[in-house]
């Protein structure tokens, strides 16, 4: 397996000569991508894929000289990064904090194929899908290929004990005797019936296991890693000792279903595992309902299985039997023996409804962890954004909905109004799309983390571009709750009111890019409010999102 990092006699002249070269900083996926690269978990790549490697992974999953790979893995800059490189050149790649993390030979610079790139990956290209969401609009066009010189591995100040390179967990397997590994890919926390499952398969295969959760996505500031962490911890200690062991790896999620598990696999077979086993949950995580596990298996052990050099080992549907207080395989169910079944959707509820999750499906200390962050709505932080046309109401009714929610006690509240935003925060800005984009994810940002931190943020801009909203309530919603009210109040009523003056300025051409009279306003699609204003007071409409919120359940 192959190691990328430099050894000391070549480190100190390439840090130095590292000064001298252009600097990218790394995005979170792409520190998680270098890291399996430089430690061999992605071997055989050598560095970030070429335009060669990328075709052709993207049309024959394999790489230009034949091996099996499943998706590009590739490093994404900015068209002005990129505007004055060459190949053949060198660059540093640094973490967000400048520290050196590998330097890059350049071989291509190369634009992506969008299209074709979603259609490999996810079958569609519809936006909808939240991998090509993320695609079209966290990555960049232009993609740099080229080799890597190690410096040294992205920094993990969480769970280090946790973490280990494939060579590290090699070892140790070999160490211990571990001749037969079963690899264990989740994101989830785990419950009894899952550890029931792959118990029960390490023993009937004859070998040890190896939890491997992917914790890729998740920052240092998620309440969530930690807790799922932990709960990994918990449960590691409910399997018969010197049996399996636990260790994280920075996956980053492309949302690819299929994909995925078989870059996990990769990486597992890069670390020594011999078998490998997918959580059940595991494809259903970001498009429910979208994969059935016995599906997936099939199509693994009949197309990929050989071609990836690991042995898949399939689920075996488990229950509860309450009569045998135990899980059984649910073929050996006796004809009227009723299991007990919570389903995923049920679990989500009990834990926002903040019930009892029952004994027999999973473990107090894995519910402990995971109600730390699983609250019910009202112990949630929360953002309530308005959108509409300036003088649709959005700062009458937001105000006044602040009023209410402080009379009811127990949030703290802050209001982040389109005109008070302007004045501070986004002082310097226009009204051109850039600035304006700007300006409404400066406020996402603060209400993110307003809500994070489980407060209430109350935002009433026009924000009229519906990719900006999208992009604000998906940063929040990863958080908290996003409430979205739509003052449809129509154009006419907005330019009758005309309290500031702004729109006869509009009309007369005083002002310019002015939304509705010479801007756009995109309509959202799906608010969870829409509120035409017209002929209501302010008190009523405050009143209907209170109730909104009541309903959602995010006050009492
Ligand atoms: S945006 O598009 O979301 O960034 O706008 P926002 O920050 O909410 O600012 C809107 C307020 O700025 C005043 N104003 C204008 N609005 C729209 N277009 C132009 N050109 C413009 N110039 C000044 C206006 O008072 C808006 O306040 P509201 O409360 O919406 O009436």
């Amino acid at each position: 397996m192959q190691n990328l990092y430099l050894s000391n006699a070549n480190l100190k002249t390439t840090i130095e000569r590292s000064n001298e070269l252009v600097s990218w900083d790394l995005t979170q996926k792409q520190s998680c991508d270098i890291e399996l690269i430089l430690n061999g978990g992605f071997s055989p790549l050598q560095g970030f894929m070429n335009k060669a490697d990328y075709e052709s992974v993207l049309n024959n999953q394999s790489l230009a000289n034949d091996a099996f790979w499943p998706l590009p893995i590739t490093l994404d800059v900015t068209e002005q990064f990129a505007a004055d490189l060459k190949p053949e050149q060198e660059i540093a790649l640094r973490d967000p904090e400048g520290v050196l993390i590998a330097v890059m030979q350049i071989e291509d610079i190369y634009t992506r194929d969008l299209e074709q790139e979603c259609k490999a990956l996810y079958d569609t290209t519809d936006e909808k899908h939240p991998g090509v969401y993320f695609l079209s609009s966290h990555i960049n066009d232009v993609y740099l290929g080229g080799t890597l010189q190690g410096i040294q591995a992205p920094i993990h100040h969480d769970f280090q004990r946790r973490r280990d390179t494939p060579r590290e967990l090699s070892a140790r397997f070999k160490k211990l005797g571990w001749n037969r590994v079963i690899g264990f890919q989740t994101r989830r926390p785990l419950h009894r019936r899952e550890v029931n499952q792959t118990f029960r398969a390490a023993r009937l295969a004859e070998a040890n296991l190896l939890i491997h959760p992917a914790v890729g996505e998740l920052t240092r500031e998620d309440l969530y890693h930690y807790a799922r962490v932990h709960s990994y911890e918990h449960v590691l200690r409910k399997y018969p000792a010197q049996t399996t062991d636990l260790s994280l790896a920075p996956l980053f999620p492309r949302h690819a279903g299929v994909l995925d598990v078989l870059l996990h696999a990769i990486l597992q077979k890069n670390s020594g595992c011999t078998h490998f086993m997918i959580d059940e949950s595991y494809l259903n995580a970001d498009t429910p309902g979208a994969y059935v596990c016995e599906e997936v298996e099939q199509d693994i052990k009949e197309n990929y299985e050989s071609r990836l050099g690991i042995e898949l080992i399939c689920n075996e549907k488990m229950v509860y039997s309450p009569d045998r207080g135990g899980y059984i395989p649910i073929d050996e169910l006796k004809p009227g023996e009723q299991p007990q079944v919570i389903s995923d959707q049920d679990l989500r509820n009990r834990l926002n409804q903040g019930l009892d999750v029952p004994d027999w499906y999973s473990f107090p200390e894995v519910i402990e962890e995971v109600r730390k962050v699983v609250k019910p709505p009202e112990e949630r932080g929360l953002t309530l954004f308005f959108t509409g046309l300036s003088g649709s109401g959005k700062s009458s009714v937001a105000n006044a909905v602040l009023v209410r929610i402080m009379e009811l006690g127990g949030r703290a509240v802050t209001l982040l109004d389109g005109d008070i935003v302007r004045q501070n925060l986004s002082a310097e800005l226009g009204f051109s799309k850039q600035d304006r984009d700007t300006n409404i994810r400066r406020i996402g940002y603060v209400a993110s983390e307003i809500t994070r931190h489980g407060g209430m943020a109350i935002c009433a801009p026009i924000a009229p571009y519906a990719d900006t909203r999208r992009f604000v309530r998906a940063m929040i919603s990863n958080v908290g709750g996003f409430v979205e009210v739509y003052l449809s109040t129509s154009l006419e009523e907005c330019e009758r009111r005309d309290r500031k003056g702004l729109y006869a300025k509009a009309r007369a051409g005083i002002i310019k890019e002015f939304t509705g009279i010479s801007d756009p306003y995109e309509v959202p699609e799906n608010p969870e409010l829409e509120l035409d204003t017209t002929g209501m007071s302010v008190d009523q409409a405050a009143q209907k999102v209170i109730l909104i919120l009541g309903k959602l359940g995010y006050i009492k």
